[in-house]
C-alpha cells in the first residue's frame, strides 16, 4: 500500500469529516473521527481486497476455508492500521490534530464473537494466514449479541447482553446477492432411478436465508486481504409470502422473529455441553451455508469435476461445532452432484481435518439422536450411513476392535458423538498441544489411533505476535526493534537474538522502565474502574482467562487468603507488595465458577481495605474480561498463572501471551506450558505441583484424599474452616458449596494436594524478584524463546502437514 504521510493523512480526516458527516474537526466527537479513520482504512484496504480475491482465482490455487463457530476478533482499527503500515503516521496525525489515540480506538466495540481460548485461535490464525500470503478465509456467524457483558454487583456476576451491533460496524460489508438457503426439518424422498441408483427429494422444509457479512482480514504489510465471512439468519423473502387469510401480520413477526434467532447469540457455555436445540441449527446453517459457498466458489474458478475438489479445497474444522460439515458435503455431492457413496466419501475425508481442542467429558458434543433425526432428516441418514459402513468396517476387518465398537460407534445410546464422526469423516485429527495430542493418542481417542494412526498429528498452538506483541506493547516492541533490528517482525523466531542481551545490563535496565511504565498505565487505569489505588512496585500477579474449576483460580485465591493470614498474624512480615490480578467470566449456569467469582470479590473487599496489611497485597477482578482488557493487562503482568489440574488444559494461549510481554509463569506441566519449560529451561520458569501423570493415575486407581490433607495441613485447614464459616461472606453460609465441593466431592481438582507445592513456588518468585538483575534475564530470556509461539509457525505447520497450499 503507498504510504500515506501525515500531512496527507490529516487532510483526509478534516476533508471526510466535513464532506461525509457535515463536522468541523474543532466540533467532532471522538465516534466521528474513528469512524472517519476506518472508513479511510476501508478505502486503503478495498482495491487490494479485490485484488487478492483476482489473484486466487487466477492462480488457481487450492484455498483453506476455516469453519468456526467462534472468531474472538476483538477490536479492529489500531490492528488494520498496523497491518496496512499506517499506525504511525496515522497516530502523529491524530496527536497533531490535538485528539486522544486511545480514546478513539476505545470507540470500537469488541466483535465478542467467541468464549476464549478457541475464538481467538482463529483470529490470531487468520491474522497469520494473510500474513504469510496464504490464501486462506474464515466463515463463521455474525451473532447479533456477542459474548455477555459481565457486570460485578456486590461481588456476584450479572451477564447483560452484548448489543455489539448497536453503532454501525466498520469493517462489515453485507453481500445480499450471495445469500444462500437453508433447509431444516421436511420430509425426505428416495426414488429409485432406472439405472438402480437411488434420487433424494426434500419436501416442507424450513427455509432460511443465510447473508454473507464480510470483513477483511488484513495481512501485515503485504497487500493481502483475506475473507472473514460471517452469516447472518433472515427469513425468505417472497412477495406476499405467510399471508394467507387467516393469518396475521403478528403471525410473520413471529416467524421472523424465529428464524434470526438462528444467530441471535453467541452460547456463552464452553464448559459444558447442553444439547439445546437453537445451538445445532446455529451449527447446521454455519455449515450448510459455508459448504454451499465453497461449492459454489469452486465451480466458478476452476472447470474441473468436483471429484477433484481435494486439490483446490481444504476445510479445517475448529472443534467438533462444526462438524456438520461431513454429513453436509457428503449430502451435497451425493443429492445434487449425484455422486456415488464411495465418490462423495472419497472427496469429503480427503477434504475434511478436524482440531481437538478439549478432553474435558463434559465439553464433548453429542446429540441426542431424534433431535438430529427431526430437526436435519437427511442429515441424520447420512450419519447413520457413516456409522453402519464404520461399525460394519471394524467387525469385518478390525477383528480385534469388534468388543470396542460400542465405545467407538458414531451412533449409540440414542446419541450422536460429533467427535467420533469429525475423525472417521477426517483426513488429519489434531491436538493443540504435544501434551494433548499426545493423551489423545494414548487415552482419549486411543482406539481411534489405533485405527487410523496416521490421521493423528499435533499443532501446537500460537498467537499473533503482530497484536499481541508489536500492537499491544509498542515500547516493548520499540526497544526490541532497537537492540536487534526490525528482522523479528517478520520472522519471529528471531526474537531468540534477545539472549545475547539478557545480561546486558543498561538493556536490562531499559527493559525494567518498560515494564514500570505498563505497570503505571494498568494502576491508572485500575484507580479509574475500580477507585483502588495499587503499587506499581508491586509484584503484578496475573490470572486472566475463562472461570473453570480445572483452571484453578481458586488455588489462586487460596494462596492469598494465605498470605492474608500471615500478614494478619504478622503485620511486619518481609514480603514484596503483591498485586493479584484476575479477569474472568462465567457461564451463566456454572454455580460453583461463580461462587469464585464472588469469593474473589469479597477477598477483595477485605483485604484490599484492611490497615493491619499495610498495603502488601491488593486483589482486583477487572470486569468484562475480554480482547480489549487483555490487551491492557498482558503487558504489565510480572506473573502469568498458568495452574490448570495438569492433563486439563489442552494448550492455553494466554500462558503464550504473557510469556511475549516478559511475565514469568508459575504454572503446572501441562499444556503448552511444558513446551514453554523446554525451551526456556527450570531456571526461567517456575514449574509446581502433580503431573499429568499423576493426576490420571489418581483418576483411574484412586489414592487420593483430600481429607487427609484437611487434617494435617493447618494452613489449609484454616481457609476452608474460615470459607465454612463465612468469614468471607456477608452470611453464615457464603462459600459453603466451595468448602463442601473439595471435601465431600474429594477436592477433583486437587487444589488441595497442590497447595504446599503453589506456596513454596511463590516464595521462590518472591526470592527471584529480590535479585533484581536476575528477575529481568528471566524474563528477557522468556521473551527470547517466545517468537516458537507466533501463530505463523503454528499456520506453517498446518500449511506443510495438512493445508498443502502454497503462498500467492
Ligand atoms: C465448548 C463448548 C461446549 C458445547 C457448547 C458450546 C461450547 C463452546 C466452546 C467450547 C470450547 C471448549 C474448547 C476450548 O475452548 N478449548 C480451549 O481451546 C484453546 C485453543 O486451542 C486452548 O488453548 C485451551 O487450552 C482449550 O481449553
Amino acid at each position: 500500500m503507498p504510504q500515506l504521510t501525515v500531512e496527507e493523512l490529516k487532510e483526509r480526516i478534516v476533508n471526510k469529516l466535513k464532506t461525509d458527516k457535515g463536522i468541523d474537526i474543532l466540533d467532532a466527537q471522538n465516534k466521528d473521527i474513528y469512524y472517519v479513520i476506518a472508513s479511510i482504512v476501508n478505502e486503503e484496504i478495498m482495491p487490494h481486497w479485490l485484488e487478492t480475491q483476482k489473484k486466487y482465482k487466477e492462480k488457481n490455487c487450492k484455498q483453506v476455508y476455516y469453519l468456526s463457530m467462534e472468531f474472538l476478533v476483538g477490536r479492529l482499527l489500531e490492528s488494520n492500521l498496523l497491518n496496512c503500515g499506517m499506525l504511525e503516521h496515522s497516530n502523529q496525525a491524530l496527536i497533531e490534530l490535538g485528539l486522544n489515540t486511545e480514546q478513539i480506538y476505545a470507540v470500537e466495540h469488541d466483535a465478542g464473537l467467541g468464549n476464549g481460548g478457541l475464538g481467538r485461535l482463529a483470529a490470531c490464525f487468520l491474522d497469520s494466514l494473510a500474513s504469510l500470503h496464504y490464501p486462506g478465509h474464515g466463515f463463521g456467524i455474525r451473532y447479533r449479541y456477542g459474548l455477555f457483558e459481565q457486570r460485578i454487583i456486590h461481588g456476584n456476576q450479572i451477564e447483560l447482553p452484548d448489543y455489539w451491533l448497536n453503532d454501525h460496524y466498520a469493517w462489515e460489508t453485507r453481500k445480499e446477492e450471495e445469500a444462500i438457503c437453508i433447509h431444516f426439518h421436511g420430509d425426505v424422498h428416495m426414488f429409485k432411478k432406472n439405472d438402480g441408483t437411488l434420487e433424494f427429494k426434500y419436501e416442507n422444509t424450513d427455509k432460511v436465508m443465510a447473508i454473507p457479512y464480510d470483513i477483511p482480514v488484513v495481512g501485515y504489510k503485504n497487500d493481502v486481504i483475506n475473507t472473514l465471512r460471517l452469516w447472518s439468519a433472515e427469513p425468505v423473502f417472497q412477495e406476499g409470502n405467510h399471508l394467507t387469510e387467516e393469518s396475521h401480520y403478528y403471525h410473520v413477526l413471529d416467524h421472523q422473529h424465529s428464524i434470526e434467532q438462528i444467530s441471535g447469540f453467541l452460547y456463552p457455555d464452553d464448559s459444558s455441553h447442553d444439547g439445546k436445540v437453537l445451538r445445532l441449527k446455529q451449527q447446521y446453517f454455519l455449515v450448510s451455508s459455508s459448504i454451499q459457498n465453497i461449492i459454489k466458489n469452486f465451480k466458478q474458478n476452476h472447470q474441473m469435476s468436483l471429484k477433484r475438489l481435494p486439490e483446490k479445497v481444504v476445510i479445517q474444522i475448529n472443534d467438533t461445532h462444526p462438524s456438520l460439515a461431513i454429513p453436509e458435503l457428503m449430502r451435497i455431492l451425493m443429492d445434487q452432484e449425484h455422486f456415488s457413496w464411495d465418490d462423495a466419501w472419497e472427496v469429503t475425508t480427503k477434504v475434511i481435518a478436524y482440531t481437538n481442542h478439549t478432553i474435558m467429558s463434559e465439553a464433548l458434543e453429542k446429540w441426542p439422536k431424534g433431535m438430529l433425526k427431526h430437526l436435519l432428516p437427511r442429515i441424520y441418514m447420512i450419519i447413520d450411513e457413516i456409522n453402519e459402513r464404520f461399525c460394519k468396517g471394524i467387525w469385518f476387518d478390525h477383528q480385534e476392535l469388534r468388543e470396542k465398537i460400542p465405545e467407538m460407534a458414531i451412533i449409540a445410546d440414542d446419541q450422536v458423538h460429533m467427535a467420533r464422526l469429525a475423525i472417521v469423516g477426517s483426513f488429519s485429527v489434531n491436538g493443540v498441544a504435544r501434551i494433548h495430542t499426545d493423551i489423545l493418542k494414548k487415552k482419549e481417542m486411543n482406539l481411534f489411533y489405533s485405527l487410523y494412526p496416521e490421521r493423528f498429528n499435533n499443532k501446537t498452538n500460537g498467537i499473533t505476535h503482530r497484536r499481541w506483541l508489536l500492537q499491544v506493547n509498542p515500547k516493548l516492541a520499540g526497544l526490541i526493534t532497537d537492540i536487534i533490528g526490525p528482522q523479528w517482525i517478520q520472522r519471529p523466531k528471531q526474537l531468540i537474538s534477545l539472549l545475547k542481551y539478557t545480561k546486558d545490563s543498561s538493556f536490562l535496565e531499559k527493559f525494567d522502565q518498560v515494564k514500570r511504565k505498563n505497570k503505571q498505565l494498568l494502576a491508572d487505569f485500575i484507580h479509574d474502574r475500580t477507585g483502588i489505588l495499587v503499587d506499581d512496585q508491586s509484584i503484578f500477579d496475573v490470572q486472566i482467562k475463562r472461570l473453570h474449576e480445572y483452571k484453578r483460580q481458586l488455588l489462586n485465591v487460596f494462596h492469598i487468603i494465605y498470605l492474608y493470614n500471615e500478614l494478619k498474624e504478622n503485620p511486619n512480615l518481609d514480603m514484596i507488595p503483591r498485586t493479584f490480578i484476575f479477569g474472568a467470566k462465567a457461564a451463566p449456569s456454572y454455580h460453583l465458577a461463580k461462587e469464585v467469582i464472588k469469593l474473589i470479590n469479597k477477598v477483595a473487599s477485605i483485604v484490599n481495605y484492611d490497615q493491619d496489611i499495610q498495603g502488601k497485597l491488593k486483589v482486583i477482578f477487572l470486569e468484562n474480561y475480554n480482547v480489549s482488557l487483555a490487551e491492557r493487562i498482558i503487558p504489565a503482568a510480572d506473573i502469568s498463572e498458568q495452574i490448570s489440574t495438569a492433563s486439563k488444559e489442552a494448550s492455553g494461549t494466554g500462558n503464550m501471551k504473557m510469556m511475549m510481554n516478559g511475565a514469568l509463569t508459575v504454572g503446572t506441566l501441562d499444556g503448552a506450558n511444558i513446551e514453554i519449560k523446554d525451551l526456556v529451561g527450570d531456571p526461567n520458569i517456575f514449574i509446581f505441583g502433580l503431573t499429568a501423570d499423576e493426576v490420571l493415575h489418581y483418576y483411574h486407581h484412586g489414592g487420593y484424599n483430600a481429607t487427609d490433607i484437611y487434617n494435617t495441613d493447618d494452613r489449609v485447614r484454616r481457609i476452608l474452616d474460615q470459607l465454612n464459616h463465612g468469614e468471607f461472606g456477608s452470611h453464615e453460609i457464603e462459600f459453603k458449596d466451595i468448602y463442601y465441593n473439595i471435601l465431600s466431592h474429594n477436592d477433583p481438582y486437587f487444589v488441595l494436594k497442590d497447595f504446599e507445592p503453589y506456596i513454596e513456588t511463590h516464595e521462590l518468585v518472591e526470592q527471584a524478584y529480590r535479585d533484581k538483575l536476575t528477575w529481568l534475564n528471566m524474563s528477557v530470556t522468556n521473551i527470547a524463546y517466545s517468537g516458537k509461539f507466533s501463530s505463523d509457525r503454528t499456520i506453517q505447520e498446518y500449511v506443510t502437514d495438512i493445508w498443502k497450499i502454497k503462498p500467492v
